[in-house]
């Protein structure tokens, strides 16, 4: 039996400086390597990553090129990567893995320079089709879950496979990054912040949300062992002084998470991570003592909504009084509360909408410290959720600005125009009026020059303190119309936004 040679490439979406590792193909090289090997090229660091992966292909024999793609700017990249590798290359099978091939299977698959597509977590249906590929046993394809692939011109889905949190029982293959300390980002947490993800999936079902698509309802704790064997890599090894936590919802059960805090709590690192108003509020002090001592410093918090309706409507299961007092809870515990709010739904836009901004300046009151995140509401499309919730609870069929049905894109090519992209990046939506996004562009500029993130650690305090005092009598009168000169100045000293990306 031959050992299948995989070169994995994440295509860009950042810049160097913002660039994290990149777990997927951390893991995936981890599973891959036990029963054959693997290469990475990371687009974030490596700017030339299209040549680069010509050249590695040129130079050594791979048996195929595994892509991570998720919708949003790092569409274009993907395809200008496949495309070449196809070009020149013909033969080389190429796998598209990630959220966007996991959401959107068929649209990927549209494409005729992807040949896999791998639906949801990768570590066994990857190294599996990679044996099936290196042996020419191409019969056994029918039997790898998560595989989607086309068969005479017709696309094939194999069977989902189980949810499970594969550990490969040694510290993850940093070394095939070069230098793993250049992942070691300056942050609002510390000067060489390094993220991790501990715990896998979520076990709720937001209807909106891209990770109940890939996991359905499902989450995975680690073993402590685990969690230590890596903080103690990235501490003492690579000297990371913080970690970014990557876990699509940290907080899960209390006693799950204890021993898990423990250990976060014996090795000091501050940390950032994504929590829910509803978990952090049902903590017990014993709990929040961990907490503390293990130096959280701030928790990005999926407010969404003030309307307890709409909560209810896209199954959050937390209400907006939750919020309101997660917000309170966080002061006293020295934490930051990093609130996201979808605003610009379908229906009752724009009353939605204005409410969203009178409940923020409330949470402002409550918490100056919260950080806020303003999203426009894009839901994803029914076919994109996750199989078991496709048809439950569906959203009123979604309308365009002119009241035509939205109809998605049926090609990757489609999903790189600018509103597409928009769309994935939560920042546009086909139902907003030009005065609705002006309205909504509007509020975030006076907020944030009112209220400059934490996060910015590159504006000057003076230009932060300036913005701030020139924003505080619109913020107060709620004069958000046109605030020319506060776009002015910000052209100058460009303001961060509070974002995932921005941490
Ligand atoms: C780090 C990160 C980023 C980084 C870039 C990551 C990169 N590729 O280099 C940055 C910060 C740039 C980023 C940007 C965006 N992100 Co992002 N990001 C994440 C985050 C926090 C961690 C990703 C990660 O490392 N996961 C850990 C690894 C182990 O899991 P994984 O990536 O899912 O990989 C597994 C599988 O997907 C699969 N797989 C992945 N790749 C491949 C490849 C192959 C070949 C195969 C076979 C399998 C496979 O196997 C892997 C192992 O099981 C996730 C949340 C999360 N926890 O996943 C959000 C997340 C993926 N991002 C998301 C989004 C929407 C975005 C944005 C497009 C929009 C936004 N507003 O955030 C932006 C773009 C914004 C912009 N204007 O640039 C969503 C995706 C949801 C969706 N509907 O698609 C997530 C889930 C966050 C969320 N909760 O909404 N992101
Ligand atoms: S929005 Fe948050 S809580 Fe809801 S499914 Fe997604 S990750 Fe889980």
């Amino acid at each position: 039996m031959t050992r299948p040679h995989t070169l994995l490439i994440n295509p860009t979406i950042t810049s160097p400086s913002s660039a994290r590792f990149p777990l997927s193909l951390l893991h995936l090289a981890a599973a891959l390597d036990k029963t054959g090997s693997s290469e990475i090229i990371d687009g974030n660091v490596d700017r030339d990553f299209i040549t680069d992966s010509l050249r590695a292909l040129q130079q050594r024999r791979f048996d195929a090129v595994g892509i991570s793609v998720m919708g949003g700017p790092q569409m274009a990249p993907s395809i200008e990567l496949s495309k070449a590798v196809r070009e020149h290359f013909p033969e080389l099978p190429i796998v598209w893995g990630g959220y966007f091939p996991t959401l959107y299977t068929d649209t990927a698959l549209a494409a005729p320079y992807v040949d896999y597509a791998i639906r949801g977590q990768g570590e066994e249906s990857f190294p599996e089709l990679m044996t099936a590929l290196s042996n020419g046993a191409h019969t056994s394809l029918a039997r790898i879950g998560g595989l989607s692939h086309k068969v005479d011109g017709e696309i094939v889905h194999n069977p989902s496979r189980r949810f499970s949190l594969a550990d490969p029982n040694t510290v993850l293959v940093y070394d095939k990054l070069g230098d793993p300390r250049r992942y070691l980002a300056r942050t609002f947490l510390g000067r060489r912040t390094a993220a991790h993800q501990a715990s896998v999936g979520c076990r709720f079902r937001c209807t909106f949300c891209g990770v109940a698509a890939m996991f359905g309802g499902a989450t995975a704790v680690p073993a402590t062992t685990r969690l230590e064997r890596e903080l103690t890599y990235l501490k003492y090894e690579l000297g990371a002084d913080s970690i970014q936590y990557f876990d699509h919802n940290f907080f899960d059960r209390e006693e799950d998470m204890v021993p898990l805090l423990e250990v976060m709590a014996k090795l000091e690192l501050p940390w950032w991570c994504y929590a829910r108003s509803d978990a952090l509020l049902k903590l017990s002090e014993s709990s929040w003592k961990l907490v503390r001592k293990s130096r959280l410093r701030m928790a990005y918090i999926g407010a969404e909504s003030p309307s307890g309706q709409m909560l209810k409507e896209i199954r959050k299961g937390t209400r907006p009084d939750q919020t309101l007092e997660v917000a309170e809870l966080c002061r006293r515990n020295g934490v930051v509360p990093e609130l996201s709010f979808m605003v610009g739904p379908p229906e009752n836009t724009e009353e939605e909408t204005e409410h969203t901004f009178e409940f923020i300046r409330e949470l402002k009151r409550i918490n100056p410290q919260s950080e806020i995140i303003v999203y426009v509401y894009t839901p994803l499309p029914e076919s994109s959720r996750h199989e078991k919730d496709r048809g439950k609870r569906p959203s009123a069929p979604l309308l365009d600005v002119n009241g035509e049905p939205v109809v998605f894109p049926r090609t990757p090519e489609e999903w790189t125009e600018q509103r597409w992209v928009d769309y994935a990046c939560h920042a546009d939506a086909p139902w907003l009026t030009d005065k609705m996004r002006r309205r909504i562009r509007d509020f975030v500029t006076v907020l944030r020059c009112r209220y400059p993130t934490a996060q910015d650690l590159r504006s000057p305090r003076w230009a932060k303190r300036t913005l701030s005092v020139a924003a505080s009598w619109r913020y107060s009168h709620r004069k958000y119309n046109r605030p020319w000169e506060l776009e002015l100045a910000n052209r100058l000293v460009k303001l961060r936004m509070p974002q995932v990306s921005g941490l």
